[in-house]
């Protein structure tokens, strides 16, 4: 009965724990005031002459977030590390004589400070004289990420960004070869043969349920097309919820402080990305003086400590396996979010469940749903109970309940 369910690889599990990851777009767009280059952008604008990687790492530590992701090359084609491959990089511009490499720098410091890195890497490119000829520019982009693969330590991603390359192919037999051979432990986002799929939107957001499981996801937000995966893509595939912190924004931009979201977006982007059993990846741009601004590293330190204030510490927790499972609190308590984790290493069992509390000596349904998976937050009414349960009423197997936890978070 079990045999049919997909479950995680190893590296998959330890991924779905990270739960928050922050991604950094930062290149020549932050000295332009746009989104996306055309790849005709001098590299002599590109000077982050008060560049400081550690403020960006710990800013994301300090906020809770585990992993991060750095654009080493954008749609524009500018390479923020000193690439053979082309002139378009960082070694034509003014920032450190030529002489300087951002990617080695957040590895630096991701190194330093115990934070996991991964890179993006836009098949895309608009700079590249070979990306007419595909098989020249399959060569070159191959060349690329053997680069990043091998020279900046171990990679926790590699992002494969489906926008632009609506309708083309690429060499993926060879991409995922390299992924595989250099950083067998990565995951690969979306394309080729994913181990992670995008959740098909920037909004940060996941439906519900959001299962763990998919044959194919949206190539990009410019497309309703779906990718065609690779035939070893694993059947177990989660999703990332990808938004930047300012709206619609995944650069810098100058006077654009307003359109940074508020602490109560970002709690409601959480509810609906991680407590829907998916991790959420929210972009923080560095400004051109290369730092994170002041007011996004502020809204980012008040998100991350908003988590723990509801969820740093839970009123008791348990675990167990079975259709039904209670927790007993040390003493009755205002109860306003319940979180459940399946044990996801054994596959998603659980099809529909329903939590009850104790009221007066009865079970009263709190809260309802199908999918857990990693993890799924119930935010119910505030109820006062000592007693908490779930019972699951549809199952693919004997549920693992990896943590049933009661919070009362006065929201
Ligand atoms: C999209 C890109 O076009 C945006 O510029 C950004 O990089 C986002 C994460 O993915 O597809």
């Amino acid at each position: 009965m079990n045999q049919r369910l997909a479950v995680p690889t190893p590296q998959q599990l330890a991924w779905q724990d990270l739960e928050l990851g922050m991604f950094f777009h930062f290149g020549i767009n932050t000295y332009c005031d746009q989104e996306w280059g055309d790849g005709t952008d001098s590299p002599e604008l590109f000077n982050p002459a008060e560049l400081d990687a550690r403020q960006w790492i710990r800013t994301a530590k300090e906020a809770g977030f585990n992993y991060v992701i750095l654009t080493a090359k954008h749609h524009d084609g500018f390479c923020l590390w000193p690439t053979k491959t082309t002139d378009y990089s960082v070694r034509s511009s003014p920032w450190k004589n030529g002489q300087g490499d951002v990617v080695r720098e957040v590895a630096d410091a991701c190194r330093e400070e115990g934070m996991k890195f991964g890179l993006y890497v836009s098949p895309w490119d608009r700079n590249a004289p070979c990306y007419a000829d595909p098989a020249a520019y399959d060569d070159f982009y191959a060349e690329q990420l053997t680069e990043l693969l091998t020279g900046y330590g171990p990679l926790v991603e590699v992002w494969f960004d489906g926008a632009g390359s609506e309708g083309r192919e690429y060499d993926w037999k060879r991409i995922i070869g390299l992924v595989k051979q250099h950083q067998p432990d990565a995951m690969i986002f979306n394309m080729g043969a994913p181990t992670i799929r995008w959740v098909g939107n920037e909004d940060g957001v996941a439906p519900y349920p959001c299962w763990n499981t998919a044959e194919s996801a949206r190539v990009s937000m410019f497309t309703s097309d779906m990718n065609t995966w690779m035939e070893e893509t694993p059947g177990w595939v989660p999703a990332e919820c990808d938004v930047p912190i300012r709206k619609r924004h995944w650069f810098w931009h100058p006077n654009d402080e307003q359109s940074l979201h508020s602490l109560e977006h970002l709690m409601d982007l959480y509810y609906r990305s991680v407590g829907h059993g998916t991790t959420l990846l929210l972009n923080v741009s560095p400004d051109k003086r290369g730092l994170l601004p002041e007011p996004d590293t502020e809204r980012v330190l008040e998100f991350g400590a908003e988590i723990r204030r509801r969820f740093g510490q839970p009123l008791g927790s348990a675990s167990g396996t079975g259709s039904e499972l209670e927790l007993a609190l040390d003493e009755e308590a205002l109860v306003d979010h319940v979180v459940t984790m399946e044990n996801i290493a054994h596959g998603e069992r659980v099809h529909a469940y329903t939590i009850e509390a104790e009221v007066g000596g009865e079970w009263k349904p709190v809260a309802a749903g199908s999918a857990i998976g990693h993890k799924k937050i119930d935010r119910i009414e505030p109820t006062r109970t000592s007693r908490v349960r779930i019972r699951v009423t549809e199952e693919a197997a004997e549920p693992h309940i990896r943590s049933l936890a009661a919070y009362s978070a006065g929201e």
